[in-house]
């Protein structure tokens, strides 16, 4: 299939991301924005834009027809979906197919099959990859008891049309099974309409490891080792890195080859993600598989060194993978901050607004996937994310330290954002040791009990604007009294 002119329909960092590697590949790009992305990046960026629609991404970003018109006027014979919008919508990919039209995605099927959690669980069970013990089905209460009681306690229950978290409910013990159960089923109808619920093993202080696959139209499947995304905060991934500080390269070789069973068993193509939960005795069970590029793919670049968004062009173009499994390196450490337009003091909720002032760090294996820049607004009808910073080491402490560094450059105003509470991870203990499971923010340690609320927290992001305030008033770079000024303020913080 032809890819000689790239439409990118979506907004913000992936969009700029995919028009960079085009641009490297000589492909003319051709952005579409809504009312609300007039004055945005990748606007700026493409080679030509079209605007598609009113700010709700269901009337502009989401409309497939607004898409293939725009196709149509400008010449584009191919689209890149990014990630979120159309990117996992089947419905989408068979429309563009219809219309000549390159979707640099999965095939239609590929998407279906994996888009449901139980179809999915199905396809991974018959391809032979580990599944969490227990039954998707639904069942009756007595069923469902008698199934905790063979699978032994703690069990999860979880709503069959629940996901993300939403509708899952641990329970310890057989005591607590029947009022437990009456209340997930509660929640699962009035958040679902529904209150089937089915029953599993639970993992307890889960991993999140995420595979990274790739395959093209020949039949060759490779994975790109693997991802670690366990520090998340409402089921929001909030720092990835790659490799696993909890994988072993036996447990590595396992997961990639389980992965790559469930995407033979779909005859995938493109770029995919088999997510994973591990437990503690490195036991991995699939979670469900993601037929799209993912926010966290740059933790895989660094370590591979590989452009997975030129792999997926040079695959939608009917050509064969680059490389053998054989062949694909696996170097040093790798760490991603994702940057959220998010007040940490108002419980992270949106903090949509102009960026009144920028500095974005750089450096020797530093790299900021940024959607903005100064002076553009940062609209509040999309995901508050306006970038993505990452940065690559030898080792896992030297990434983990390069990204300490990193953020203590960042500079945003105008904004609030959450680059202090990154900075805080950075230095806390456990993930410094790597040990690192899902619910690991679910106790806000940034939060100093004595203080009450975050005072330190706040401190941290009062300064960080006083700074920026500062830096902007002097026009000139801040003193550096042998210490960098992130850390000229920081003994402020703890003088309170
Ligand atoms: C689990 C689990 C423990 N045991 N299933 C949450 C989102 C959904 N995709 C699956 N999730 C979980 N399923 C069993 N049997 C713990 C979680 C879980 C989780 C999983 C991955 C990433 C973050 C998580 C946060 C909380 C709970």
């Amino acid at each position: 299939m032809p890819v000689t002119k790239v439409l990118i329909a979506n907004r913000g960092e992936i969009a700029c991301r995919v028009i960079r590697t085009c641009r490297e590949m000589g492909i003319p790009t051709v952005a579409v924005y809504s009312e609300a992305d007039r004055g945005a990046l990748h606007v700026r960026m493409a080679d030509e834009a079209y605007f598609i629609g009113p700010a709700a991404a269901r009337e502009s970003y989401l409309v497939v027809e607004k898409i293939i018109e725009v196709c149509k006027k400008s010449g584009a014979d191919a689209v890149h979906p990014g990630y979120g919008f159309l990117s996992e919508n089947a419905e989408a990919a068979k429309r563009f197919k219809a219309e000549d039209i390159t979707f640099i995605g999965p095939n239609p099927e590929a998407i279906v099959s994996m888009g449901s959690k139980t179809a999915a669980r199905e396809v991974a069970i018959a391809a032979g990859c580990p599944v969490v013990p227990g039954i998707q089905k639904t069942m009756s209460d007595e069923d469902l008891l008698a199934e905790s009681q063979k699978m032994g306690f703690p069990v999860m229950l979880k709503a069959a049309m629940g996901g993300g978290g939403k509708g899952m409910r641990l329970v310890a013990k057989p005591e607590e099974f029947a009022s437990s159960l009456a209340r997930a089923r509660g929640e699962a109808l009035s958040s679902f309409g529904d209150d089937s619920v089915y029953v599993e093993k639970a993992i307890l202080q889960p991993r999140h490891i995420e595979i990274q696959i790739f395959s093209d139209t020949h039949g060759n499947h490779v994975y790109l080792w693997e991802r670690e995304c366990s520090v998340q905060r409402r089921h929001q991934k909030v720092i990835e890195e790659a490799p696993s500080p909890h994988v072993t390269p036996e447990m590595r070789k396992a997961m990639g080859e389980a992965a790559l069973k469930v995407a033979r068993a779909v005859n995938y193509v493109g770029a995919g993600t088999v997510e994973f939960l591990a437990d503690a005795d490195r036991n991995f069970y699939f979670l469900e598989m993601n037929t799209r590029l993912q926010v966290e793919h740059p933790v895989t670049e660094w370590i591979t060194g590989l452009d997975l968004v030129k792999w997926q062009i040079l695959v939608a173009r009917g050509e064969k993978l680059p490389m053998t499994q054989e062949e694909i390196p696996l170097n040093g450490w790798a760490m991603e901050c994702r940057v959220y337009a998010e007040d940490p003091d108002k419980n992270f909720m949106p903090s949509p607004g102009k960026i009144t002032f920028l500095r974005i760090p750089s450096g020797r294996n530093v790299r900021d996937d940024s959607g903005v820049y100064e002076g553009a607004d940062v609209p509040m009808f999309y995901d508050p994310m306006i970038s993505k910073l990452s940065t690559w080491g030898p080792t896992r402490l030297e990434a983990i330290d390069r990204m300490r560094a990193a953020l203590g450059e960042y500079r945003i105003g105008g904004i609030r954002h959450n680059i202090a509470f990154h900075e805080v991870l950075m230095e806390h203990g456990p993930f410094r040791d790597g040990a690192l499971h899902t619910g690991m923010l679910d106790k806000p340690f940034w939060k100093k009990k004595e203080q009450g609320p975050n005072l330190k927290f706040a401190v941290a992001a009062a300064l960080m604007q006083e700074m920026d305030a500062e830096e902007r008033r002097a026009a000139k770079p801040a003193s550096t009294e042998g210490k960098p000024d992130a850390w000229k303020h920081w003994g402020k913080f703890n003088q309170i």
